[in-house]
């Protein structure tokens, strides 16, 4: 048995190598810096999107080269001191404690490149989130399971599903809410992303500088309340509005289409949404007006809302008795009850507070608390009118 002799530690460094390698790292990551991110980032379509994308492709040219730097290593030594070595050399490895000068080294080129990514990257977030001049606001809601927004307009509430509409080269402000959980709107294309929570609204701006248009009407009805987003998916342009939050069953149905436009397609677009609020307000009107539309809308709204499984009322083919007390002859009742200026006024409080006044043989907190955020105002109306009008039996 022959003692193994230690081997003395070899301090020749192979610095021409060195040299080589680290000049062939820089240049592959200055390759990747101009032109990696071309091949897997999806197009971009605000000013913002510069910006974000400048911030990662200097990120994943850092991470390019420390890649390169280990994988080099452990390739080299691999070879040098395992496929290489003298097979019968047994012998420890030299013992070496301790090295301050690669310790500093390593302790403070890191300490840089996250002390300059800190300053740099917040920096970018600083300015694609700081206000602008005349921003345009337009809000957003997300629910289970889709996007809603809606734009602003002095005389209506112009709101549409799916469809995110923004002006060519102006500031976007979106304001966004929640109606139930947690969702995450983003659009790919203009680089931005942000939870919107219930009870709580959170903002995000860009500025689109990438102009798509509409979609042709004879190809897609953007107006028609019941377009999905298969059919939007269908559509060879306009940026993917996603929901980046795991927000329920359906969550990847949770998508959109958002469109650039020139400002006068917004206003055309906005023009669009304003003839069926005018439109809606004409039917509405003529319910209100005609007896008769105004009975059969209340009817069927006596049903959509539920009214019918606690109220017997003839004229809406309620007639069971259920929970509450029976509405039949209510319009003749309600106007004979004091506090109130009219039938309509103790209707309607009935139905938007009902504890307000409780009907004696009843107890309060059975009928449904919540119908103030349920009802619309307009159906209210109708609702509130109908019950009012006389009715044959
Ligand atoms: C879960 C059962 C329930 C449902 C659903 C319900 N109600 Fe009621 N409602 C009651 C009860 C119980 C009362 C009596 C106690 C009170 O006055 O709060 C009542 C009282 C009323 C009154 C006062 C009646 C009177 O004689 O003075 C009106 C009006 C009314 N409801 C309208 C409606 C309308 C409209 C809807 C649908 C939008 C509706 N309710 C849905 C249970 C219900
Ligand atoms: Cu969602």
């Amino acid at each position: 048995m022959s003692v193994a002799k230690r081997p003395e530690q070899n301090q020749t460094i192979n610095y021409p190598l060195i040299v080589v390698a680290v000049i062939v790292w820089t240049v592959i990551s200055v390759f990747v810096y101009l032109y990696g991110a071309e091949w897997f980032m999806p197009e971009a379509a605000t000013v913002e999107a510069d910006a974000v994308d400048n911030l990662f492709r200097f990120m994943l040219a850092i991470g390019t080269f420390i890649f390169l730097l280990v994988e080099t290593c452990i390739f080299y030594f691999a070879v040098r001191y395992g496929f290489m070595r003298d097979k019968d050399d047994d012998t420890d490895g030299p013992p070496i404690h301790g090295n301050n000068t690669l310790e500093i080294v390593w302790t403070i080129i890191p300490a840089i490149i996250v002390f300059v990514l800190t300053i740099y990257s917040f920096q970018v977030l600083v300015d694609t989130t700081e206000a602008k001049d005349n921003e345009k606001e337009i809000k957003v809601t997300g629910q289970q399971f889709f996007w809603s927004f809606e734009y602003p307009d002095e005389q209506y509430v112009l709101k549409i599903n799916h469809i995110l509409v923004v002006p060519e080269d102006e500031a976007v402000k979106l304001s966004m809410n929640s109606l139930d959980v947690i969702h995450a709107f983003w659009v790919p294309a203009f680089r931005v992303k942000q939870d919107v929570m219930p009870g709580r609204t959170t903002n995000l701006r860009f500025t689109p500088n990438e102009h798509t248009g509409l979609p042709d009407p004879s190809v897609i009805d953007i107006y028609d309340p019941t377009l999905t987003v298969d059919q939007l998916d269908e559509l060879d342009f306009g940026y993917d509005v996603v929901c980046a939050e795991l927000c329920g069953a359906l969550h990847g149905r949770m998508r959109g289409k958002a469109f650039v436009v020139t400002d006068e397609e917004y206003e055309q677009f906005l023009e669009g949404l304003r003839e069926i609020e005018r439109e809606k307000e004409r039917q509405r009107q003529e319910a209100l007006e005609n007896l008769d539309a105004l009975k059969a809308l209340g009817r069927s709204l006596f049903a959509t809302y539920g009214c019918n499984t606690c109220h017997q009322l003839t004229d809406a083919n309620s007639l069971n008795m259920g929970q509450g007390p029976s509405l039949n002859g209510l319009e003749e009742r309600a106007a004979t009850y004091s506090g109130y200026e009219s039938a309509e006024e103790y209707i309607r409080t009935s139905i938007l507070n009902p504890n307000a006044f409780v009907v004696s043989g009843y107890s309060a907190g059975i009928m449904p608390q919540n119908f103030a955020t349920r009802i619309t105002p307009e159906d209210l109306d109708i609702l509130v009118t109908y019950l009012a009008a006389p009715k044959d039996n």
